[in-house]
Order: structure tokens, then C-alpha cells, then sequence
């Protein structure tokens, strides 16, 4: 059985789907602080109200369904994390850690920890970022998801849990509405240039940035996990990347589907985080040991990004 912890989340409402179509509806629990939408609550199936720092309840949820793996995806990202230092500290490296005591106390099989390229900062070489090269993260986020993949490393030498990460790009995604990202710029100007046709960026226009669609990132989560361990040749992290792009680039793609859609340029905060962060990735670890590859380009992503919006539209699934 399988534990999704943070399943209201950006990546965690497409895991599930994921999860289930692979593993059956019965095999697949979610959980998350937050109750779902009403709508959201007949597609979750098993649903838990969880705190990843309440260790009793999670030890309770964990014996009540008798999980042997947990999908870790509860945490605080970059923007709001600036917001709110110390909780992003704890919830980020407590709550991974308690996913991990309690799979050495329960012998999980296994655990996934989503890592990020917010674990790079200003002295990290920006073109083509290596797996192994200085990483001194300027957010709290990244500090905390830095440490996680150290915790991950620590308990998979010290007690052999057989926990896998990857350090995400920003990812992009019509399924669910991300929170407090500093990519979700990526997101947000799709449904803007549907029914506004128009989009303020807090991001300057020449801002590059590693990213991936959804569909990339949930299928290279499920082949690193169905990987055999002896694949894994990282256990802190690995890089994972399929295309870099700019504010600029993402408007011209969405002005080849509606010519009349306009982009204007505010950068605010986060800006300065953007900048902290690698412009593309090396992620040639990833495809050496477990075959990874990217399938969608931003254009391709674009297509698809702008038809299921306004599928959603107009079905009310996306409000
Ligand atoms: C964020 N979407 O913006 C996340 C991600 C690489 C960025 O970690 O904080």
C-alpha cells in the first residue's frame, strides 16, 4: 500500500492519479493537512487528514492501512518559504524526518523525497549544472531541501532505507493550481492568456529557467522508483531536466495558439530567488543509470497546457 503525504498539492493531485492507475485505486492512501475540495475527495478515494509533524497520527495511518511505501510531498516552497523562515525549516526537514524514523521503525520499502534545483545558489555553475558541484542555496527552502537530501543519504547508508529523490525543475501542470512557487509563473500566464489574454509576470522577461511538464516529472518519478536499487547509484539527489526557458519564450509559444494575448513585466521578490537558481541542468546521471528522458518541449507542453485548460473551463473543473 501506498502513502501520498501532501496529496492536495501541486504534484501530489497528479501522483495520485498516477499512483492509482498503476498500483489500483485500493493500493493508493492520500493525505494532507487540508481537507480536499469536495470535487477533488470522490478522485482521492482513501483520504487521511494529516500533519506530517503529528508523529503519532502518521505512525496511526501508516499500521491502519499497513503502508509499505510513503510519497513524501509535504513541504513549503521557495516564495512562501521566504514568508515564513522557521515553519519552512520544520515542516520541510522534521517532516522528512519523521517519514523516515518511521520507516525504519515500520521497514517501509520504500520512500520518494522530491529535492529541487533550489538547492543551488549563486556559486553553483548556471549552464549546465552538474550533479555533483557547490550548492550554497540563498532560500530557506533550499537550505532545507539541501539537508533533506543529506537525511535521505544518512538513512539509506546508516539504516538502508531505500529512500530516492530527484531534484525538480519547475514544473508545469493544468491538473492543479501550484502554491507558492517561484516558477509557478509558468502556470499562472496559461490561464491568463485564456481568459484574460493578458499576464503580468513578477518575473523579468529574460529570466531563465530550468522546468518540466507534469507528465515528465510524474513518469520519470515512477521509473526512478520501479528502478532496480542497484541502479541507484544517488542517494542524495538526482538531477532531472527537459527544456529551459525565458518569461519571453513561454509568451511567444502561447502567441503562436492566441495571437492577441500581451505580456507585461513586474518583477517583485522573486526575482531575486529566480536569479539564485541554475539556467539549464546536466542531467545525465539520471539517463545513465535509470534511462531517463524528456518528452515534452515547451511547445509541445503549450498545446497541451492550453487544450486542458479549456477543457476545464468549460466543464468547471478549473475554476
Ligand atoms: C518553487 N516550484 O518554485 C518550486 C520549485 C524549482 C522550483 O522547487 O519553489
Amino acid at each position: 500500500k501506498i502513502l501520498v503525504i501532501g496529496s492536495a498539492g501541486q504534484l501530489g493531485t497528479e501522483l495520485v492519479v498516477a499512483l492509482k492507475n498503476v498500483y489500483g485505486e485500493a493500493n493508493v492512501v492520500s493525505a494532507d493537512v487540508r481537507e480536499p475540495a469536495q470535487v477533488r475527495k470522490e478522485e482521492l478515494g482513501h483520504f487521511e487528514k494529516l500533519d506530517v509533524l503529528n508523529v503519532p497520527r502518521l505512525a496511526e495511518v501508516i499500521e491502519k492501512y499497513k503502508i509499505t511505501q510513503i510519497y513524501h510531498l509535504a513541504a513549503m516552497l521557495s516564495a512562501t518559504g521566504e514568508k515564513h523562515p522557521k515553519h519552512a525549516w520544520h515542516l520541510n526537514v522534521q517532516g522528512l524526518l519523521n517519514v523516515l524514523d518511521l520507516a525504519v521503525e515500520k521497514k517501509l520499502h520504500k520512500i520518494y523525497f522530491p529535492s529541487t534545483i533550489a538547492v543551488f545558489g549563486p556559486t553553483t555553475p548556471k549552464i549546465n549544472t552538474p550533479q555533483f558541484c557547490s550548492m550554497e542555496p540563498t532560500t530557506v527552502y533550499g537550505i532545507s531541501k539541501q539537508a533533506g537530501e543529506g537525511w535521505c543519504n544518512y538513512y539509506f547508508r546508516k539504516y538502508g532505507v531505500d529512500v530516492r529523490s530527484l531534484r525538480y525543475p519547475g514544473l508545469i501542470g493544468y491538473k492543479s493550481m501550484p502554491g507558492g512557487g517561484t516558477t509557478d509563473y509558468a502556470v499562472d500566464i496559461y490561464h491568463k492568456a485564456l481568459y484574460a489574454k493578458q499576464y503580468e509576470c513578477f518575473l523579468a522577461e529574460n529570466t531563465y529557467l530550468p522546468m518540466m511538464y507534469m507528465d515528465d516529472a510524474i513518469r520519470g518519478t515512477l521509473e526512478l522508483m520501479h528502478a532496480d536499487s542497484h541502479k541507484i547509484t544517488i542517494r542524495t539527489s538526482y538531477n532531472i531536466s527537459a527544456m529551459s526557458f525565458s518569461p519571453k519564450e513561454i509568451a511567444q509559444s502561447i502567441q503562436k495558439h492566441i495571437p492577441e494575448f500581451t505580456i507585461s513585466y513586474k518583477p517583485d521578490f522573486r526575482q531575486a530567488i529566480a536569479e539564485s537558481w541554475p539556467q539549464s541542468i546536466d542531467d545525465s546521471s539520471a539517463r545513465n543509470d535509470w534511462g531517463w528522458k524528456p518528452e515534452y518541449d515547451l511547445d509541445k507542453m503549450t498545446e497541451v497546457m492550453l487544450k486542458n485548460i479549456k477543457i476545464g473551463l468549460e466543464k468547471g473543473t478549473i475554476v
